[in-house]
């Protein structure tokens, strides 16, 4: 239960808001609160009150998981609580610590002043849940920071620093050392200093620099993901110039309402908490510590294997960067170095901090040189004999308790623990998405004999190296490229029977993905599936259907973008896909030399054809238990595959469409098609009228 206390420093009284783990304004929060400040306010025994977060000081905001939930009748809420706030007679200062975001932070801002420990962060990331600030944040920080900067925080919904913050008027004060203790400082001296105390609602807004909000609009419409929300709030931070404080604060209020009701804002909650359930892992408990890791050591510097100790090196963990090729390393090297001067060069780090960042990697040639690391990952190439050998050296070197790691797509972990028994429990995959220090998903491949302990440490380092880990258990593929299988196989299916590349491409573009299939696929290259598909042409089963465009393709060397032709044309030193009738001449080809008639296929069938088997293969996962929970399968295609988050994932986006639909086209689909047969757990979900298991 959440409390809120109020306690007597002097003639300051410190109201501090208990509800781990962030200090949401939860039920019962509020009306807790209002409650402290009208005994604050009695009487003449305090001259201010200070307000603060309890615990690590955080005021993360409305609580997410309230939205959508009858406020309990009586109940006090966020914007009475504001409401209580300016309406105090003793001047009220907010000490904020940790991060102040969304509903903390218009709390804040209706106090009469704030102040913030160093480290602080404050933000408005409303948006990223798919709606409005809806607590006055539209109309009070234009009145603080500007309509410009107002709009730009909203808008990004990205938290800004105490020290910007202050900068920018949005705060009074940074103040160091004992933040209780230097805000109740700060409010005596503030109020022997007779203030400023002006609510901010009483603020003159500032001049708007000409165009800004017609600029903004026209940003946001070409903006990737939900408009509505970032339209709202542009609508809104226009109102808080525009229109007396009350009028804007109604207009956010109804736009807040209408865009928290929509599928986009829904989604976009269940991937909020999805990507948090993803790091629950069943029979990994509190008793699984995770180990130290301070040290690290990456095998192979190709692009993978770089960009892994780049993340390393980003989290200020040193590591080993080992190639047995010095020509390789030194090239694997001076890549990282150009990506970190490119990243330098946006601004986004120092010239110091490239050096810093460099100083961590070292390079090593000998696998003797890497038996220290806390962690060692092989990033060689995706061949099990390669892998096996490498593991069978890191056995012979590596110190006792090392975790062991692959960063294998698709082979088989636990075939790679078995090559070295003694050390099986600390053996598991980590698969990172290229480019590996960009990308946010790490799926966490847990092998039968890992440990808990293993697992709760390779969990904890994802965090560190700032990704989305998700454990998958161990096929072909894992959670994410088994999945991807089924969606490249219809793309190319579709082709034939009558689409070209830059149909089904726009179709999945419009669905809200940034590329689509064939784009990927030329910027990915297509030589290294078809590389896999070749090693395994003697298995496939020669009754499935099998499309040969893509062998073609690489047959005539078309790799992709990096050969300037793949399923697109590129022109020299340019990345934009441009149809090539050479492509559809050899689709045509191939759809008569199987006797397929080609026919007009509309963007919903591309569409259904291309993600369905997606969801099919999720349920399938979902049942070998392969993924936990519906959820880590929405986490890894949102994170790892541009799934478009507005649409929750694949299996929400199904749950949501409703499973009887899907399941009806899935079952229309394989009286026709090859490969449709319905996912068991799909069948049984829809017969007993059920979701996805939880
Ligand atoms: C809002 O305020 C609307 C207003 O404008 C208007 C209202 C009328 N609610 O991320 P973590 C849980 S909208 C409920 O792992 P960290 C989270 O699920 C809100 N629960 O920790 C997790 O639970 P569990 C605007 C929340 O240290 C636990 O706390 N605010 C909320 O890495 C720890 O979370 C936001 O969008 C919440 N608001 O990061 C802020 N926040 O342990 C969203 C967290 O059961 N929150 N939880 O899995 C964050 O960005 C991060 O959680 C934060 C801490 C930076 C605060």
């Amino acid at each position: 239960m959440p409390t809120v206390t109020l306690e007597r420093q002097g003639r300051i009284g410190v109201i501090v808001i208990d509800n781990p783990p962030v200090n949401a304004m939860s039920w019962g929060v509020p009306g807790a609160m209002i409650a402290r400040l009208a005994e604050a306010n009695a009487g003449g025994a305090l001259d201010g009150i200070v307000l603060m977060g309890g615990g690590s000081g955080v005021i993360a905001g409305a609580d997410i998981r309230q939205f959508g939930q009858p406020w309990p009748a009586g109940e006090p809420n966020l914007r009475d609580m504001i409401t209580a706030v300016e309406a105090s007679a003793k001047p009220v200062i907010a000490a904020l610590k940790g991060s102040c975001l969304g509903g903390g932070l218009e709390l804040a801002m209706a106090c009469h002043q704030r102040v913030a420990a160093p480290k602080t962060m404050l933000g408005q990331p409303e948006i990223k849940l798919g709606f409005p600030p809806g607590a006055g944040g539209t109309q009070r920080l234009p009145r603080l920071v500007g309509a410009e900067r107002a709009l730009k925080m909203i808008l990004d919904g990205n938290p800004i620093s105490a020290i910007q913050a202050f900068e920018w008027g949005l705060i009074d004060a940074v103040l160091e050392g004992d933040l209780p203790a230097a805000a109740v400082a700060h409010a005596r001296a503030a109020i022997a200093a007779g203030g400023p105390f002006r609510l901010v609602r009483d603020r003159a807004s500032s001049p708007v620099p000409h165009g800004l909000f017609e600029t903004a609009r026209a940003e946001a419409a070409k903006r990737r993901g939900p408009q509505a929300a970032a339209l709202a709030s542009i609508d809104c931070v226009e109102a808080a110039t525009t229109l007396p404080f009350d009028q804007g604060l109604a207009k956010e209020r109804s736009a807040f309402e209408h865009c928290l009701a929509s599928e986009d804002s829904r989604a976009l909650r269940h991937v909020f908490f999805a990507e948090r359930a993803a790091a629950k892992v069943p029979g990994v408990g509190e008793d699984a510590k995770p180990q130290a890791i301070a040290s690290a050591a990456v095998i192979g510097s190709g692009t993978m294997g770089g960009g892994i100790a780049m993340c390393f090196a980003d989290a200020g963990i040193p590591v080993r960067l080992l190639d047995a090729d010095p020509a390789a390393l030194q090239r694997g090297l001076a890549t990282i170095r150009r990506n970190y001067e490119a990243t330098a060069a946006k601004g986004r780090i120092s010239a110091a901090e490239v050096e810093a960042r460099m100083g961590r990697i070292t390079p090593v040639s000998g696998f003797d040189q890497i038996g220290g690391a806390d962690i060692i990952i092989e990033a060689v190439f995706e061949e099990m004999a390669v892998k096996t050998e490498v593991f069978a050296k890191l056995d012979a070197n590596a110190k006792p308790g090392a975790i062991l790691a692959s960063n294998t797509s698709y082979l088989n972990v636990d075939a790679i623990a078995a090559t070295i028994p003694a050390r099986a429990g600390f053996v598991l995959g980590t698969h990172f998405f290229s480019p590996a220090n960009v990308m946010r998903l790490l799926e966490v491949v847990r092998t039968k004999t890992a440990s808990p302990q293993t697992l709760a440490s390779v969990l904890a380092l994802g965090r560190r190296l700032n990704k989305v880990p998700v454990v998958s258990g161990v096929c072909y593929g894992f959670i994410g490229n088994r999945m991807l299988e089924g969606y490249v196989r219809q793309a190319e299916f579709l082709l034939e029977e009558g689409c070209l590349p830059q149909q089904v491409d726009k179709a999945i573009t419009g669905f809200g993905f940034p590329m689509g299939p064939f784009a990927m696929a030329d910027m990915a290259g297509l030589d290294i599936s078809w590389r896999k598909r070749k090693s395994q042409s003697a298995a496939r089963d020669p009754r499935r259907r099998y499309s040969p465009i893509a062998d073609q393709l690489c047959e005539q060397g078309r790799f992709g973008q990096k050969t300037g032709a793949g399923w697109y044309r590129y022109d020299k030193g340019s990345r934009t896909p441009l149809a090539d009738p050479a492509v559809e001449a050899m689709i045509v080809a191939s759809a008569r030399s199987q006797g397929i008639s080609r026919r007009d296929i509309g963007p919903e069938e591309i569409t259904e054809r291309c993600l369905y088997p997606l969801v099919n293969e999720g349920a399938r996962i979902l049942e070998e238990r392969i993924a936990a929970r519906a959820g880590d399968i929405d986490t890894v295609w949102v994170n790892g595959y541009a799934f478009p988050p507005w649409k929750g994932g694949p299996m929400h986006w199904a749950s949501r469409l409703g499973l009887p639909k899907v399941l009806a086209s899935i079952t229309a689909f394989a009286k026709i098609h090859d490969g449709w047969d319905p996912a068991p757990l799909l069948v049984r979900a829809v017969q007993r009228n059920e979701g996805w298991p939880s």
